[in-house]
């Protein structure tokens, strides 16, 4: 079989090996496991500013960042500074901090649609709980997500489901049980149509609707014009509650996340990623009648040792202070501009058939010759055109997210001239495809 890679990785090669011994797939994510690329996966010595550094010495431009997080950069000096000082105090206490309140108050500042804020330890524990929290408001089983669109791996999310579980086959994953599955119902993200068609079917049994406000997890898909507003709209008219996954998008594309670009104001919000600045920790919140409904305030469940952990508000504050007194948004918007159209010039260049969607500081080329507006078109893209694009630019230095079914990030500490060698790199490997 032809090396994918011109670079020698027997460090990752010796470490991947021990890994599988010990672990599933030898890593603690399937996203991870490069099975979407082909290839084994760089094991990672350490990270700064815009680079990734594997265990054989390579230096990498990073264009995962950790799947969204860093978007200060790795190891930011003040994000390690409030960490350092936190753990010098203790790393864990099982009892309130006002850390979670400094950190509450930041979000419930930054968020349109956040009045109240629980935080707890993943993406995929605040959808969870969000969902559980908009059944137990609404006393209604069934939930309407769009294929492609990811959560976490919660079991009645985990139908029909992006990002790692759409690559490896498994969107609707074994052990998710049909009493579980049966009150999901999954529809075409932006198909106006069909959402209104559903809610006229059976709109007073919809507890809610979960989103990606700007899908990252079939490839970058921006919401239509009027579809983020019609699911707004619908679920006024059946009294469902809207949430908005904005684990991804949140202070990513903007300080007020995806529901401040569009102005479509959900009554759930989940958080994580760049809150946590790249530790354990997720949120949800949004109107107080809903979130006074949680333990103990009331009677739906939620719980969690470490969630509010003083390690991961430390980092998470640290973050949204920075961001908030040095927004960088104008910034990635001029550098993304610059590289959303350096790539797709590049497979241009190359007559490659492609589509370059672009939201801010995440985008996604597509190898496909048709828009993509959901996991109709996604599914259809060249993954094995993708997957060379992939390991070419590995041998350049240019890390890229390991399957087309995911969106790039980049961070304010990616320069003008890591962007222009990046879109160097892209046409010498497109032109080689
Ligand atoms: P976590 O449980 O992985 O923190 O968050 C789950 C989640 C929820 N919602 C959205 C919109 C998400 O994108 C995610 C997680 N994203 C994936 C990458 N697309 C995480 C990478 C991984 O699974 O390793």
């Amino acid at each position: 079989m032809e090396s994918l890679t011109r670079l020698s990785h027997l460090k990752s090669e010796a470490a991947y090996a021990r890994a599988c011994q010990l672990m599933p797939g030898g890593v603690n994510s399937p996203a991870r496991a490069f099975h979407a690329v082909g290839g084994k996966p760089l094991f990672i010595q350490q990270a700064a500013g815009p680079f990734l550094f594997d265990i054989d010495g390579h230096r990498y431009l990073d264009y995962i960042g950790s799947w969204g997080p860093m978007i200060l950069g790795h190891a930011h000096p003040q994000v390690i500074e409030a960490i350092v000082h936190a753990a010098e105090r203790g790393t864990s206490y099982g009892a309130p901090t006002e850390a979670e309140s400094e950190l509450s108050e930041l979000v419930i500042a930054a968020v349109p649609s956040i009045d109240k804020v629980r935080l707890v330890s993943s993406g995929t524990e605040a959808t969870m709980s969000a969902i559980r929290l908009a059944r137990g408001a609404t006393g209604r089983d069934k939930i309407i997500k769009f294929a492609g669109n990811y959560h976490g791996h919660v079991d009645s999310l985990l139908v029909a489901a992006g990002s790692s579980a759409a690559n490896l086959g498994v969107p609707d994953s074994p052990g998710v049980t049909a009493g579980t599955s049966r009150d999901t119902l999954v529809l075409e993200y932006n198909d106006i149509d069909a959402l209104s068609e559903m809610f006229a079917d059976c709109g007073h049994e919809i507890a809610a609707i979960i989103l990606e406000p700007i899908v990252g997890n079939m490839g970058c898909v921006p919401p239509r014009p009027g579809f983020l507003e019609t699911a707004r709209e619908l679920c006024n008219r059946y009294s469902t509650v809207l949430i908005f996954d904005e684990v991804m998008t949140g202070f990513r594309v903007a300080y007020g996340g995806a529901q401040s670009l569009y102005g479509v104001t959900p009554d759930l919000t989940t958080l994580g990623k760049i809150v946590g600045g790249g530790m354990p920790l997720g949120a949800y919140g949004g109107r107080i009648d809903l979130m006074d409904q949680i333990l103990p305030s009331g009677k739906v469940f939620q719980a969690g040792t470490l969630s509010g952990n003083p390690l991961a508000t430390a980092a998470g504050s640290a973050t949204l202070k920075l961001l908030r007194d040095a927004p960088p948004y104008a910034q990635l918007e001029r550098l993304g501009a610059k590289l959303g159209a350096g790539l797709s010039h590049a497979a241009a260049a190359a007559g490659v058939p492609h589509r370059m969607q672009r939201v801010g500081s995440m985008m996604t080329l597509f190898f496909a010759d048709a828009d993509i507006f959901g996991w109709r078109e996604a599914q259809h893209c060249d993954r094995v055109k993708f997957a060379r694009y992939f390991w070419g630019l590995i041998d350049e230095g240019v890390y890229m997210p390991c399957s087309q079914f995911e969106a790039l990030f980049f961070s304010q500490t990616h320069s003008e001239e890591h962007i222009d060698h990046t879109i160097d790199a892209a046409h010498k490997v497109l032109a080689q495809l």
